[in-house]
């Protein structure tokens, strides 16, 4: 039987618990567990409609507050990490994980990680589709980076690696749970580590589509996903310097066509996200930025007048996260100067390639990461 996660910090209560109602029902599924980051009136309220909850069902439903596991901010890490210590000490035997706040959770997820579990593959994760304009942080930094630092592995090329939506054996969970490199990950930072480390073990991915998408809360400007994206650059980083994961079998289930829904959405507001370029930049940003090389780090600079961003192409940014492999700090003016190229690079796709349709949108992305990985690849080569 199967336990299943939802890490829970402020979603609406009522969507959660929907969620852990749908689970709950499930003829596969025999405990689910709510992991709240802390003990709050939200979370009383995701606790009452669990108690509701497990009166109808046969599972056993529960609500936790996360335990203090890694030793990053204390975040989305910390909660997976916690479930995965509930799962362990369970007699299930696999655990999914679901974020708290997708809205058109059904039983067809939990469905299509079972399946492909049944056919023997240890690692589920799912994947859908998503606007060209969303995914940035996987887009310009996971899966690039990931390229760079293991061009020959096929780490690159699972879809969705920040994905929270995904489902293990209890081997892999176990697995996981004993590397250092996954247990310290307690901020947004676990979910590349958790990619990255499934992926050094061997396992056999299994990408399930769902077709229709996750629809879950969105963000206003680029600035609420800075937080993630120094968390996720940083795990990232760290993986370059670990050794390249041994071949593994991946399956990627067949996409469709993006639902005219998704295709025509904009992920970000790009007016509010423009004034982060120039907005108030700090001696030591300045000092970090000009010891970028001077193609990138001068037009950044020009950003202190006016903000500008069309200098930040797919070419630039390679060059600008390669800088940044051996450059980089995890302080203030680094996390900023960091966020800063970002945005312009966010912003410099979304102006050209992102205007060209989803779908050819989509393929240069693809196109671009496959592209870093034949270039670091070609790099490694000649060394
Ligand atoms: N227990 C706990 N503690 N749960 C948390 C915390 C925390 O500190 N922070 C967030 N969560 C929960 C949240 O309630 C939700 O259920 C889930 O984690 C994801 O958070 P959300 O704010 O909905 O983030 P978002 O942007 O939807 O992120 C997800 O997709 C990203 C991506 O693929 O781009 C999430 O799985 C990210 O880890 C991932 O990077
Ligand atoms: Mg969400």
């Amino acid at each position: 039987m199967s336990m299943v996660v939802f890490p829970y910090k402020a979603d609406d209560p009522d969507v959660a618990v929907a969620n852990l109602a749908t689970a709950a029902s499930h003829p596969r599924v025999s405990r689910v567990v709510a992991v709240g980051a802390a003990s709050t009136p939200l979370l009383d309220r995701v606790a009452d409609g669990a108690a509701e909850v497990a009166r109808r069902a046969d599972a056993a439903v529960e609500v936790v507050v996360q335990d203090r596991i890694g030793d990053r901010r204390p975040g989305k890490g910390d909660g997976m990490l916690t479930g995965m210590r509930l799962f362990l000490a369970s007699d299930e035997e696999r655990v999914h994980f679901y974020d708290a706040d997708i809205t058109n959770f059904d039983a067809s997820w939990i469905d299509g990680a079972e399946g492909a579990l049944d056919a023997g593959y240890p690692v589920v994760r799912h994947f859908f589709p998503r606007a060209s304009t969303d995914a940035m942080i996987t887009w310009m930094v996971t899966r690039p980076l990931f390229a760079i630092g293991h061009p020959r592995s096929a780490l690159w090329r699972i879809r969705q690696p920040l994905g929270g939506e995904l489902a293990l054996t209890r081997p892999v969970a176990e697995e996981l749970m004993a590397s250092e490199f996954v247990t310290r990950r307690s901020d947004w930072g676990i979910d590349t580590a958790l990619t990255y480390a499934m992926a050094a073990g061997g396992h056999a991915v299994y990408e399930h589509y769902v077709a229709g998408g996750k629809q879950h809360a969105l963000y206003g400007s680029l600035a609420e996903l800075e937080e993630m994206l120094w968390e996720c650059f940083e795990a990232a980083v760290e993986t370059t310097r670990l050794p390249s994961p041994p071949p593994f079998e991946h399956v990627t289930e067949p996409e469709a066509p993006a639902p005219p829904a998704i295709a025509h959405k904009v992920g970000y507001d790009v007016e509010s996200t423009l004034h982060l370029l120039a907005a108030e930049w700090t001696a030591d940003e300045e000092e970090a930025a000009a010891s970028l090389p001077p193609s990138i780090g001068e037009p950044l600079l020009a950003n202190r007048r006016r903000p500008t961003f069309a200098f930040c192409d797919a070419d630039a940014w390679y060059r600008a996260l390669t800088s940044l492999l051996s450059l980089y700090r995890p302080e203030p003016a680094w996390r900023r100067v960091l966020f800063r190229l970002w945005v312009a690079r966010v912003l410099a796709y979304t102006t050209t390639d992102a205007l060209c349709g989803h779908g050819e949108a989509m393929r240069r992305l693809e196109t671009t990461v496959q592209s870093y990985a034949a270039r670091s690849g070609d790099r490694e080569a000649g060394d």
